[in-house]
């Protein structure tokens, strides 16, 4: 378990993010790029460098035998996955197990045990964490659905167990549809995952989406350092998470916290992980799935506990042993991250690649910017489109809140159109500022994002550098679907 020197199966914010663990740690690091990231800041960061392939992730960023290779070559003793890509692949976990190298994440079982969903569910239930009522894993056929339904009651969502994430799911409110339902999904899945199978639960009404942080080392020890809603989404795609949630209460939050850590505990495990929970209005709360990766949004916990969750990850792959005590663990900050994204809010939040003409990232007191982007950056269309995470922290909620208002104003990108001014908008929403939304949110609150004139809520920054408030410049992009492979 000795590692010297790690690759980094990512590019971007994440792998920069990486790369800064490493070099605390006295590890050297290799990146890897495809052409499209000739000119991106993990490669020019990194000790070292190995171009993999052309811009399609397929033949880059996910492509086993050319990570490898660049492992080989590059004399790397590790590969941390990052996020996305190969993150979740139990299949390359082993790959790299079989070929000396060690991949920084859980063994490919427990990768495994938790991307099949069924079963993830079945592991909670025998560790004592509540799970979402419904079928005791897979239904075979409608038949079998019926009497699951009826007991369970209307509506129910059927769920590919290869799925996760928001893909593969159908909800049905009545027989008829579970009849209809059951065949389509089961199709839906086997061309989607290969893997045609179901499971069945009620549906929680407007829920809220809270997960928690976990860490597990190879000593027996497990951990948890609280929460994160990641209520406010659109079309399963995350844009501000907050902790602690403004939803629980101390007493939930250490039930769930403790169920959390039976949860790792009962599968033994090894790095860092995340279980999501579906919380109803009266603080019921339900397992949902299990990611055992690094997510986006690791910086706000990182934030509130004042820890590196990179860092520790790194420290367990050596087998070090933690060394907290759950007691201590506690809550200091609030903290508040808006991912702010290469897309159109006005335009169905359509991904707009394109050049970055200028720049200004906020700072000061509680205001962290992770990202990889600069002026005069391309910013590809082959992959996800987030610029950058802004993450800001105060000693109370209202405080973070008035803290990113600020921060946003001050971030500015010309060149082409952001998520920032949504932002700006959810910030002053009463609703949100109140603390009372769920998963719902955007899909109540429609007009917030429908109608937002970049024009009147942004300020740009003259190429001179200088300051001022004008228009913003419409920029003549053609935008691509971009193939996105890369996010969670
Ligand atoms: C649900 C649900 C309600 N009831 N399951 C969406 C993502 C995937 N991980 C599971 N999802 C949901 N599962 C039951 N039984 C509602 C959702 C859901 C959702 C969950 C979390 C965050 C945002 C969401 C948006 C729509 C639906």
């Amino acid at each position: 378990m000795l590692i010297t020197k790690v690759l980094i199966a990512n590019r971007g914010e994440i792998a920069l993010r990486i790369i800064r663990a490493c070099r605390e740690l006295g590890l050297k690091t290799v990146a890897v790029y495809s052409e499209a990231d000739r000119h991106a800041l993990h490669v020019r960061f990194a000790d070292e460098d190995v171009c993999i392939g052309p811009p399609p992730p397929g033949e880059s960023y996910l492509d086993f035998r050319r990570i490898i290779a660049a492992a080989e070559v590059s004399n790397a003793d590790a590969i941390h996955p990052g996020y996305g890509f190969l993150a979740e692949n139990a299949d390359f976990a082993e790959v790299c197990e079989s070929c000396g190298i060690q991949f920084i994440g859980p063994t490919p079982d427990q990768i495994r045990r938790m991307g099949d969903k069924a079963n993830a569910k079945k592991t909670m239930r025998e560790a004592g964490v509540p799970v979402i009522p419904g079928s005791e894993g897979i239904v075979a056929s409608f038949e079998d659905a019926i009497p699951i339904a009826e007991e369970v009651g209307y509506p129910v969502i059927l769920k590919a167990v290869a799925g996760g994430g928001g893909k593969g799911m159908r909800i049905c409110r009545d027989r008829a549809e579970l009849e209809r339902g059951f065949h389509i999904c089961s199709t839906e899945a086997g061309n989607a995952f290969s893997n045609p199978d179901l499971y069945l639960e009620k549906v929680i009404i407007d829920p809220h989406h809270v997960e928690f942080q976990l860490i597990g080392d190879t000593h027996g020890n497990y951990y948890h350092f609280g929460e994160r809603d990641c209520s406010i989404q659109r079309r399963h795609q995350k844009l501000i998470e907050e902790t602690p949630s403004p939803l629980l209460t101390d007493e939930v939050r250490k039930k769930m916290g403790e169920a959390a850590v039976e949860g790792a505990r009962k599968v033994g495990y090894r790095g860092v992980g995340t279980i999501e929970f579906l919380v109803d209005d009266d603080l019921n709360y339900y397992f949902m799935e299990m990611n055992t990766r690094i997510q986006v949004e690791h910086p706000i916990t990182e934030e509130c506990y004042e820890i590196d969750l990179i860092q520790d990850q790194l420290r367990v792959a050596m087998g070090e042993e933690l060394k907290y005590t759950q007691e201590d663990l506690k809550p200091k900050w609030a903290v508040i991250e808006c991912r702010i994204n290469a897309e159109d809010p006005t335009k169905d939040f359509r991904p707009v690649p394109g050049e970055i003409q200028a720049i200004h990232v906020p700072g000061g007191p509680g205001v962290r910017v992770d990202k990889a982007v600069y002026a005069g950056y391309h910013v590809p269309p082959y992959y996800d489109s987030m610029l950058a995470k802004l993450i800001v922290r105060a000693r109370t909620r209202e405080k973070a809140i008035n803290r990113m208002k600020y921060a946003l104003r001050e971030f500015i990108v010309q060149g082409i159109p952001t998520t920032i001014p949504f932002h700006q908008k959810i910030m002053e929403h009463p609703e949100f500022v109140a603390g009372n939304y769920n998963t719902s949110f955007l899909e109540v609150h429609k007009d917030i994002m429908g109608d937002t004139d970049l024009s009147k809520v942004s300020v740009t920054l003259k190429r001179s550098g200088e300051n001022s408030l004008k228009e913003t410049k419409k920029t003549d992009t053609t935008p691509r679907e971009a193939v996105t492979t890369d996010k969670e």
